[in-house]
């Protein structure tokens, strides 16, 4: 990895490298290594399948081999014979307990265990509970079930004909597959610069539909307590309160009595927001066998049952002046969404994140519709390190960019420059109602181009195609929100989204912070540790980071759109700021003079004007803990806890530029060289930041080039297997060469804003137009693969995989 770092636009000093020695070790933000790392290198990581419990069952899922069928009859009889199985359960069972349906994140139904007709190929049917995981896998296959196959829905764009099958059908009055319509923007002003425009460019795409494949499948353990009535659900997921007051509304179960923990996750990417079939079926298995009940599913169950992403047919149009002034933007969206609407649709935002097709630039005008169907695909419109279809979003503008670009003649990086919203507009309120808080665009694509040489680069792409070298060179800008947030605009099963941060001083000094949200391999037992280390000045070493376990740690809807430093971090930076002022009234009583005549320097207060005569943090934790008379009104102990409830989303951004070569004979395309500049704010751990920026890159690579979960007309899920759906290793990748600039956001403590996402995001549209670029193609669809590539260019559009 080549790291540039240009000083003139950074305004937070970097510590020292990983290596230094302890006195040189960060008290706060820089690169300090991870805390978790040391368990993880050793394999001592604890996942949910290294739960063991006494007298553990084994639980195993019976899954649609259709697309589409109605269920004739199910006869379990040979499996409940076999000598180790405990309990068969189906769509029958489930009726009788009130569970044959669950709620899904935008508050649609979900069949647990599908009781009148399948409708995705790998539905779960029924469950069966074991001595051991073999046993449950045999008696699967015991199970009888007899199936009336129907005709399948698989083209989205074939779901709203009048004469498609309806996939819905179990609900009332449903004569059609739609979902709904949902528009932002202001249609008519849209026509008007339309109208008024010298050129509009229109252009169809499709986002395929991706699976976020995380190194670790879903899963669970259910414990239920039969004499406390207590149940225990170890689950790999990414939000444990939201799941806990879920399985509170859905089960019955009293809030109280339900615990949910969440070990160390291997990789969530949005696959472990929501909760699956698998996870009742768990708890209704130790509720009838009084034992507690293993579930992990395999890994073509995970691609091909759980949360897909993206699906998105897309219009685009653009409007613009003859000397490149962007005037408006318009999108017509048709969204898959599978057989069960699994998105989370908060209820101002209804199509997730869509809305912020405007991109980055100065846009006079905008409108876009999307629409929802049903389609006899897996729940899909969930997530992948997407922002909630901000990453359909910025592919749309960006690539709508790159094709007006092409129709003035112009170089899309110079067209950029030209429209993108300049410092003083900021904060900027868009056209469809996104008031981005902060940023510095032009610095930031200016940084990349420097990086990237793009003059020199430019030159060699006109020697090289001299020479019949197919080259191409690919910029996208991105503005990306996250951090969900403000409860006055957001909830998810009526509940809004502030989260609670607590944190305790022990007498000794050394500290523990509770958070709300759940690290999936983000850092956040190192990040959060320096959050409250550059706050009150205890070093980070001395700062246990507690998540992950309902039972310890405060409500919040947990990590998912980049949401954990946005909304948790700024949570905890206010709760030991908290701290901090308690910590203020104590010293005051220890020097014995006013609290007022008081200053701070990291890790102490001292009198003003004597630095000599001051306290430090730790020595104010014992006397808070001690007998040292407190000042009236001041409690004893150090500790506070706080709920933040953040006053607005932050709109990370970054200027990416992708190289590529791409053989002319076999459409392979090798990424030769990837320039990454972001913007997330103030920086808390430049290394892990780097690392979430590697990972994205990876990721948008891999979608830009070669993942797909296709299907064949019968719904036939043709990626059930990491031999289907490709996934870029290191051979695919090239050296990421990073920088960044630094714009803090004005409404949050420290000024950070997300950047879990912001690669994934922003660099599928980089790698796109760089491959366009290279072939002289206005559009192919992704993934580019050899064979779509090679087609592109020999004129096919459309061609096979
Ligand atoms: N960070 C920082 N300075 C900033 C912003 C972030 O040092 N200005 C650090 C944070 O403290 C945190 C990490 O970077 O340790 C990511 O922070 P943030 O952007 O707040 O994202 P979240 O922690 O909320 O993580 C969620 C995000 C999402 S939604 C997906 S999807 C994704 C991603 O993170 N899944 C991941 N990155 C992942 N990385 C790993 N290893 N595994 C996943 O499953
Ligand atoms: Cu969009 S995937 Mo992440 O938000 O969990």
């Amino acid at each position: 990895m080549t790291t540039v770092e240009h000083a003139e636009h950074v305004d937070v000093e970097e510590s020292a490298p990983t290596a230094a020695p302890p006195e040189e070790r960060p008290i706060g933000y820089g690169r300090l290594k991870r805390k978790e790392d040391p368990r993880f290198v050793r394999g001592k990581g604890n996942y949910v399948d290294d739960v063991l419990l006494p007298g553990m069952l084994h639980g195993a899922v019976l899954r649609s081999p259709f697309a589409h069928a109605r269920i004739v009859s199910i006869d379990t009889s040979a499996a409940e014979a076999h000598p180790k199985v405990k309990a068969v359960i189906t769509g029958k069972t489930l009726e009788g307990l009130g569970l044959a349906w669950m709620p899904t994140l935008s508050m649609d139904t979900q069949a647990v265990l599908a009781t009148d007709k399948v409708r995705f190929q790998g539905q779960e049917v029924a469950f069966v509970v074991a001595e051991d995981h073999y046993a449950a896998r045999d008696a699967v296959e015991l199970i009888d079930i007899e199936y009336e196959p129907l005709p399948a829905v698989i083209d989205a764009r074939r779901a709203m004909d009048a004469d498609a099958p309806v996939i819905r059908d179990d609900k009332e009055g449903r004569t059609d597959n739609h979902i709904f319509d949902w528009e932002a923007g202001d249609p008519e002003a849209a026509n008007a610069v339309f109208e008024r425009a010298d050129v509009v460019v229109r252009q169809e795409m499709l986002y395929p539909r991706v699976h976020p494949a995380p190194l670790e499948t879903c899963g669970c353990v259910a414990s239920m307590d039969p004499v406390e009535g207590k149940l225990t659900l170890w689950e790999t997921c990414q939000a444990p309160h939201a799941h806990r007051t879920l399985v509170a509304m859905v089960a019955g179960i009293p809030e109280q009595k339900i615990r949910i923990v969440a070990p160390d996750i291997g990789g969530g990417f949005g696959n472990k927001v929501g909760i699956y079939p698998g996870y009742v079926c768990a708890v209704v298995g130790s509720i009838v066998t009084g034992k507690p009940v293993k579930w992990m599913e395999d890994r073509s169950e995970n691609l091909m049952s759980t949360s897909f992403a993206r699906d998105y047919h897309m219009t685009g149009e653009i409007a613009a002046t003859r000397d490149g002034k962007i005037l408006g933007i318009r999108a017509d969206v048709l969204a898959d969404h599978g057989a069960f609407n699994g998105t989370a649709q908060p209820t101002k935002y209804p199509a997730g994140f869509f809305h912020i097709f405007t991109g980055s630039y100065d846009i006079e005008a905008a409108h876009c519709k999307v629409t929802g169907v049903y389609t006899n695909k897996a729940p899909g419109g969930v997530a992948y390190a997407c922002s909630f279809r901000v990453t359909e979003a910025v592919y749309l503008v960006e690539r709508m960019v790159d094709c007006l670009a092409n129709e003035l003649g112009r170089d899309p990086a110079e067209l950029r420059m030209q429209n993108l919203l300049r410092p003083e507009q900021f904060p900027y309120e868009n056209k469809t109602g996104w008031t981005y808080d902060s940023g510095d665009y032009p610095t930031t694509l200016r940084k990349a181009m420097d990086i990237a040489g793009y003059e020199q680069l430019r030159e060699e792409q006109r020697r090289r195609r001299a020479e019949g070298k197919p080259m191409g060179i690919g910029v996208s800008f991105f503005t990306e929100v996250v951090g969900a947030g403000a409860r006055k605009h957001f909830d998810i099963l009526g509940l809004g989204m502030a989260d609670g941060c607590e944190l305790r001083v022990h007498p000794t000094g050394k500290a523990v912070v509770r958070l709300s949200v759940q690290t999936q391999g983000q850092g956040h037992e190192t990040t959060f540790a320096q959050i409250v280390a550059e706050e009150l000045g205890i070093p980070p070493e001395d700062i246990q980071v507690v998540h992950g376990d309902t039972d310890q740690t405060p409500f919040g809807l947990g990590t998912y759109g980049s949401r954990s430093t946005p909304v948790s971090g700024a949570a905890a930076a206010v709760v030991a700021r908290k701290v901090r002022d308690k910590a203020r009234l104590i010293a005051g009583a220890m020097l014995e003079v006013s609290p007022d005549d008081l200053d701070w320097e990291k890790g102490r207060w001292f009198v003003r004007g004597d630095p000599s005569a001051g306290k430090s943090i730790q020595e104010i934790a014992l006397a808070a803990h001690g007998t040292l008379e407190l000042p009236e009104g001041v409690e004893g102990h150090l500790e506070a806890t706080t709920v933040y409830n953040p006053p607005n989303l932050t709109f990370p951004y970054g200027a990416y530029i992708c190289v590529v070569d791409v053989d002319p004979g076999t459409g392979v395309v090798k990424v030769r060289r990837f320039i990454a500049v972001d913007d997330c704010g103030t920086r808390i751990n430049p290394m892990i930041i780097e690392g979430q920026v590697h990972g994205g890159l990876a990721d948008g690579v891999g979608m830009a080039l070669m993942q797909l979960i296709g299907f064949d007309e019968d719904g036939n899920c043709l990626s059930g297997s990491f031999m289907d759906y490709l996934l870029p290793t290191a051979l695919e990748v090239p050296d990421w060469e990073l920088g960044y600039t630094v714009t803090p956001s004005p409404h949050h403590p420290i000024g950070a804003k997300g950047i879990g996402e912001s690669a994934t995001v922003g660099s599928p549209p980089a790698v796109v137009n760089a491959v366009m670029d290279a072939i002289g193609v206005r559009h192919a669809d992704m993934p580019l693969t050899p064979s779509r590539v090679w087609h592109a260019m020999h004129g096919g559009v459309g061609a096979p995989q």
